[in-house]
């Protein structure tokens, strides 16, 4: 007997703040470390995005059309402290008042994301992560936002996707300053990420006791390249050091012990301060959220050559010579993106994760990436990502049926919103933002075919 979705589940969708906002420089927004980056020049630079700084009540309107519970978006750091810290700026606290009075007066649940990798850039010229004042800049920004906004706000998001920062950080803007030791100084990174996270998870429980906050990482689970002894210990190497090395310091305020022998092993130990480990215990989680978009594959590396191998055009380059090494998965298809799809893995997942640290779970990022046509009418005839979300759903059911506590789905996006690394073509939302790569046209908002598909499945709670 497969059970139904919780009554109160809370179906909605995700954006970020760079992705999505545009106005980059207006209103006192200091630029971030995604606005300073060397953009790569095929694709749409963040300048205007979907220009949703201006069209948010348009847009919110039409999320409440197709039923949205919730919205998981993310604040801009740097509109609210231009400057990383010091000087609040008030039209960046009004913009983010109104989106969230908005989303209210539809009775959808506004989701903060406190930091989606957009750093002010103020603080990356200081050193970034690596300088520890970054911990005290995150903690007056936390604190700025539990005042302004903790009256309405009931969930709160840490840190988007720490562990691919840290992993893939280059990407994203927060790449290793010191070239002598990069992989050292990124875990240094990663450990006053923890430390800043685990203080705003203490500060949000003192300060606000009927909020609840969690982290916010891209989890997958991790499958041996065969049944070979060798491969399934590389696949264990890598699901603690990608997946448990973030959630274990989160939500147990400890280094999980194989990523730590990992990083004592290469020499990338991160240098603690006196009462570091107390503040990582002081600071709780009342849930899990996490992005999942597809399993991983790996196996044994042997070499400790730098054969870094990579799963084809998956964004991620996996691979530890010695450890593990990233492998094709043969047994899924894949998106036009290269990306394999999983839905069976989005259910292996959603169990491991529950049954690891028994919290309940919300899913905020999830979806497909295509290239999508306007057609003649304005029909966007998406059936393929109709088809990802409700093999994605499905999974989730079943995930419920097994004893899963799961609250809340999320995909990825609430609307078109320009890609992390593949511009605007790259398309995932609900509803289509007309613009081309670099022509921002007239911005107008069209539903999709999903757009009608994810209001009867809201209006339902759950498929047909
Ligand atoms: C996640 C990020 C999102 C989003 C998504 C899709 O890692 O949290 O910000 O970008 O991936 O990735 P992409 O835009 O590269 O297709």
């Amino acid at each position: 007997q497969i059970k139904p979705f919780p009554s109160k589940f809370l179906w909605g969708g995700s954006t970020s703040a760079y992705q999505v906002e545009g106005a980059w420089n207006e209103d006192g927004k200091g630029p971030s470390v995604i606005d300073m980056a060397n953009h790569v020049p095929e694709v749409t630079d963040f300048k205007v995005a979907s220009d949703h700084y201006h069209h948010y009540q348009e847009d919110i309107q039409l999320l409440a059309e197709m039923g949205f519970k919730a919205y998981r978006f993310s604040v801009s750091w740097a509109r609210i402290y231009p400057e990383g810290s010091g000087e609040l700026n008030q039209k960046g606290i009004q913009f983010y008042h109104q989106l969230i009075d908005e989303l209210l007066s539809y009775n959808i649940e506004p989701i903060l994301t406190m930091y989606h990798f957009d750093l002010p850039y103020a603080l990356e010229e200081q050193g970034g992560w690596s300088n520890r004042k970054t911990v005290d800049a995150f903690e007056q920004y936390a604190e700025t936002l539990f005042d302004h906004f903790g009256d309405r706000v009931k969930y709160w998001l840490t840190i988007n996707e720490q562990n691919m920062i840290i992993l893939h950080g280059s990407s994203i803007g927060t790449s290793s300053q010191d070239s002598e030791n990069q992989q050292q100084d990124l875990y240094q990174q990663n450990h006053h990420m923890l430390v800043a996270q685990a203080k705003a998870m203490a500060l949000c429980h003192r300060k606000l006791p009927n909020a609840k906050i969690g982290p916010a990482p891209n989890i997958a689970p991790i499958y041996p390249a065969s049944s070979k002894s060798e491969d399934i210990l590389a696949a264990n190497s890598y699901t603690n050091i990608r997946n448990w090395l973030y959630l274990d310091a989160a939500v147990y305020g400890q280094y999980n012990h194989v990523a730590w022998a990992y990083l004592e092993k290469k020499g990338y130990t991160p240098v603690m301060q006196e009462g570091d480990m107390r503040i990582l215990q002081a600071g709780k989680p009342d849930f899990i959220a996490f992005n999942y978009y597809t399993s991983q594959t790996v196996g044994e590396s042997t070499g400790g050559d730098m054969d870094y191998s990579h799963t084809g055009d998956q964004h991620e380059t996996v691979g530890e010579p010695g450890i593990y090494r990233g492998s094709v998965n043969e047994n899924l298809k894949k998106t036009e993106f290269g990306w394999e799809i999983d839905p069976v893995g989005f259910r292996t997942v959603l169990r491991e994760i529950y049954s690891r640290y028994h919290l309940p779970l919300i899913v905020t990022e999830n979806g497909l990436g295509a290239f999508d046509q306007l057609e003649e009418g304005d029909v966007v005839n998406d059936t393929y990502r109709i088809d990802y979300l409700r093999q994605h759903i499905e999974q989730i059911q079943l995930a419920i049926t097994d004893g899963v506590d799961v609250f809340g789905y999320c995909p990825w996006s609430a609307i078109d919103l320009v890609s992390t690394h593949q511009g605007s073509s790259k398309r995932y939302g609900f509803i289509y933002v007309n613009r081309d790569e670099f022509d921002v046209k007239d911005l107008r908002r069209i539903r999709k075919q999903s757009f009608y598909w994810y209001q009867k499945v809201i209006a339902n709670n759950g498929l047909e």
